[in-house]
């Protein structure tokens, strides 16, 4: 899959070039969050580091690490960080079918059979025997290696809920599941029924029975494999994002500037990642503090509304700030022209406070040389809900905020300034975080 980049990878290039794409897999269970040597890590897109094995496209099964036996929780060895990248190639189900019944017809009867009846259930039993593994295998090779929920990163399990719609991705599991169950009995009990034959012209019987059956049975319920391939194309094709690099998130309502400061604050050029639930790419860019290197991502406009009306968007903003090791870098507009009131603006921004109060927070107030030109008042704007710390807002924002502009670049120094300071204790926290995770460990 990631075949044509090797060149890169074996080169294991420095980042400098690529910082807008780089990226990097851990090992280890997801909470265990570490630091990252990232000036010896990091490639540049599509090319996966050395830390984590490469997986070549193939339709066969890879072994994965298991979970232990006795217990519900993820195995420390499973490594499901990165997991849309490790899926296998899943065949289409018309082709595992004649694939399978292709093998199957080749098998011969076992040598030196001399009785006709004898050699013909022989060969009808093994030939049935050999259907039912050609179709079994592969499905089996499929539910080991596609991760169950669990074993999934909470923030691929976000993506993959808002991409298909909850419990949709077990419940096609789960169909693969009870398609291979029906064809391992069905094909036994055929095979089963075959070598009892007593005659030639029965065993030939019951072969073409059992040929039928288990053809009948996967035509009918092949869907299942050909939405598992569905599932495994839009995931593979998923935006890849470090899930454990320190990120610069910017939140705050539609068209305030979060992409205009994304470029502006990214080392090199941002990409914009499409993910298939949304219409608007969103940019990620990278930042490099002294050979250190960050994530910064725009996020979709969150709209002043409750969870139930959130739209996808909005749904993937709350998965980023949720499941990311993210600071936040807070963007409000109050001349107006982003088309949310400062008002509106403020009650959202309560909420997310309130919210995300935990994580490291920097506040913006974007487009600050059209405030000097003409702040604009919204006629809607309610004066009796005008209190003291919402008129405080709508006039400097909330305390602290820096006032920047990339039109005429007031403020752009103080801000880089602080949002590296901010970086710099997001990765402290990373790590301390990471060294209390592995003392309950151990
Ligand atoms: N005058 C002015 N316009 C800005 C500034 N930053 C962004 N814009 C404009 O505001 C609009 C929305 O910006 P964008 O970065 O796409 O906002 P986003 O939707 O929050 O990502 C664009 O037309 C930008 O050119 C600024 O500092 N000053
Ligand atoms: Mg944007």
């Amino acid at each position: 899959m990631r075949g044509a980049f090797s060149l890169l990878e074996s080169c294991q290039i420095p980042c400098t070039r690529f910082l807008s794409t780089t990226f990097r897999f851990s090992r280890g269970c997801y909470p265990m969050q570490r630091p990252i040597k990232h000036n010896t890590l990091c490639f540049c897109r599509n090319v996966q580091t050395f830390t984590r094995e490469v997986v070549k496209a193939s339709y066969l099964s890879t072994p994965q690490t298991k979970p232990s036996k006795h217990t519900d929780q993820p195995s420390e060895k499973v490594e499901s960080i990165g997991a849309f990248q490790k899926l296998p190639m899943v065949m289409p189900s018309v082709d595992i079918l004649q694939s399978a019944l292709r093998k199957a017809k080749r098998v011969l009867p076992t040598k030196g059979i001399a009785n006709i009846a004898k050699r013909e259930r022989n060969r009808g039993a093994k030939q049935l025997d050999a259907l039912m593994k050609e179709l079994a295998i592969p499905l089996r090779g499929y539910l080991e290696n596609f991760p169950k929920r669990i074993y999934l990163h909470p923030y691929e399990r976000s993506l993959i809920e808002l991409t298909f719609g909850a419990g949709h991705y077990e419940e096609v599991l789960k169909k693969v599941d009870a398609l291979r169950k029906k064809v391992v009995s069905v094909g036994k009990e055929h095979a089963s029924l075959c070598a009892q034959s007593l005659s030639k012209r029965e065993a030939e019987e019951r072969l073409n029975e059992g040929l039928e059956k288990l053809q009948e049975i996967f035509k009918r319920e092949g869907q299942a494999v050909d939405n598992l391939l569905y599932i495994a194309k839009i995931l593979r094709a998923m935006p890849v994002v470090d899930l454990e690099m320190p990120t610069l998130c910017l939140v705050g309502a539609p068209n305030v500037g979060k992409s205009s400061l994304v470029r502006l604050l990214s080392t090199g050029k941002p990409e914009v990642c499409n993910y298939p639930f949304t219409t608007r790419g969103i940019l990620m860019g990278h930042i490099a503090i002294d050979y250190q290197h960050f994530q910064v991502t725009d996020t979709p406009g969150l709209l002043k509304r409750c969870d139930e009306d959130r739209n996808n968007l909005e749904m993937l903003t709350l998965a980023v700030l949720s499941h990311l090791p993210t600071a936040i870098l807070y963007v409000h507009d109050l001349s107006g022209e982003c088309g949310m009131s400062p008002s509106d603006q403020f009650m959202v921004y309560k909420e997310i406070s309130k919210r995300f109060g935990d994580h490291l927070w920097l506040d913006v107030i974007s487009k600050c040389d059209l405030l000097k030109e003409s702040p604009v008042v919204f006629i809607t704007e309610d004066g009796e809900a005008d209190h003291l710390e919402l008129a405080k807002y709508r006039k400097i924002g909330p305390e602290g905020a820096i006032r920047v502009s990339v039109k005429n670049e007031e403020g752009v120094n103080e801000l880089t300034k602080k949002v590296h300071e901010l970086l710099m204790a997001q990765m402290g926290r990373i790590s301390s975080k990471s060294v209390q995770d592995s003392v309950q460990v151990t």
